[in-house]
């Protein structure tokens, strides 16, 4: 139509578009022609070495036939996607009643779990939780709460000191410290918290562990109250035919003081594994807080009276769950972990 040469490119370009019957085949048609290695942009670029009167003639016709080609090439791929898109309708065919594919299902940490359950069961008795700092004064950790100066938990071996006077809590009980030297009576809070002590890692031991502690001070708050409390706890924690026993013990900041033990839920006290014979559960610490905490934190002992108790939340879990290991808590062990999902 415009030069020889250019007419038997454009002719052969015609011909394979004919020719061609899929996508596929036009896109390397699409690439031999007009790509950047393509004949006819070849043929383009290369017009400066040809004759100076030839230049416009086939430059012309070069560039009519790109033109030619980009349309025809346009028009041939919707007709070929049609086509295949049709093919894909018919053979593909969609199983609607396949089951979806299930996305990966993150889970609370079995410590979350008990935590928020033991929450939630003293938050349904009025108990608000109170939180405090991680790192403490000795004031607030050990001499507030009447624990002596002689005493081995103001160790160096046992408290991890950060100076001469902070240091990492060893217990919650320093946030019930601050909550009443803050407010007067009445309080009724629960103090959920990490805490610290140096202990070497072990089935039962670990440097880092969580609390739960409870506190209700107000006028003539007695040791029935305490007993009944715990009581129920114990039924929501443990089951409802959970019962609870108290054994005298002693702690610097509360008198009386009583551990508290679960008859063992897996064998009603017959004796087991769990129990290891013994037919109880250790799950708490407790007592009538001390009326020189009272004074240290300027309530009146003869106006007010208080309980508390203390727990581990590992212990509970440990118990709750049948694990035998407190290092798995802290593994981050997606086998371990899974199995409360
Ligand atoms: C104030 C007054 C009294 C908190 C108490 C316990 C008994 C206790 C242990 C349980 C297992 C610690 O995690 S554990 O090792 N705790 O036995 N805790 S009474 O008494 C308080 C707290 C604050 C102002």
């Amino acid at each position: 139509m415009g030069h020889p040469r250019v007419d038997a490119i454009a002719e052969e370009a015609r011909q394979a578009v004919s020719a061609a019957r899929t996508s596929a085949e036009l896109e390397q048609i699409r690439v031999r022609f007009l790509g950047r290695q393509g004949l006819l942009t070849q043929l383009l670029r290369a017009l400066g070495t040809l004759a100076p009167e030839e230049r416009p003639l086939v430059g012309a016709a070069a560039n009519e036939t790109k033109r030619e080609l980009e349309a025809l090439l346009a028009t041939r791929l919707l007709a070929t996607q049609d086509a295949e898109r049709r093919v894909r309708r018919a053979t593909e065919r969609l199983d609607l009643t396949l089951p979806g594919r299930r996305p990966p299902w993150g889970a609370l940490h079995p410590l979350t779990r008990v935590h928020d359950e033991i929450v939630s069961i003293f938050a349904g008795l009025g108990f608000s939780v109170a939180e405090g700092p991680e790192i403490e004064t000795e004031y607030h950790n050990f001499e507030a709460l009447n624990i002596p100066r002689d005493h081995p938990a103001r160790d160096m071996q046992d408290t991890f000191y950060l100076s001469e006077s902070t240091l990492l809590r060893t217990h919650t009980s320093p946030v019930q410290v601050r909550t009443m030297l803050a407010q007067k009576p009445p309080v009724r809070i629960i103090v959920p918290g990490r805490v610290f002590r140096r202990d070497i890692a072990d089935m039962s031991h670990s440097p880092m562990f969580h609390q739960v502690e409870g506190l209700a001070v107000d006028r003539s708050i007695t040791m029935s109250d305490l007993k009944a409390t715990l009581e129920l706890f114990a039924r929501e924690m443990f089951g409802r035919q959970s019962r609870i026993r108290f054994r005298p013990s002693f702690f610097p900041f509360t008198e009386p003081s009583a551990e508290v033990d679960v008859l063992c839920f897996v064998c009603q006290g017959s004796g087991c594994r769990l129990c290891k014979q013994g037919g109880w559960l250790e799950i708490l610490g407790s007592g009538m807080v001390h009326p020189r905490v009272l004074k240290n934190v300027g309530y009146d002992p003869e106006e007010v009276t208080g309980w508390a108790f203390g727990m581990g939340i590992e212990r509970i879990a440990m118990l709750r769950y049948g694990i035998d290991d407190l290092r798995l808590f802290f593994d981050n062990d997606l086998r371990f972990l899974r199995q409360f999902a």
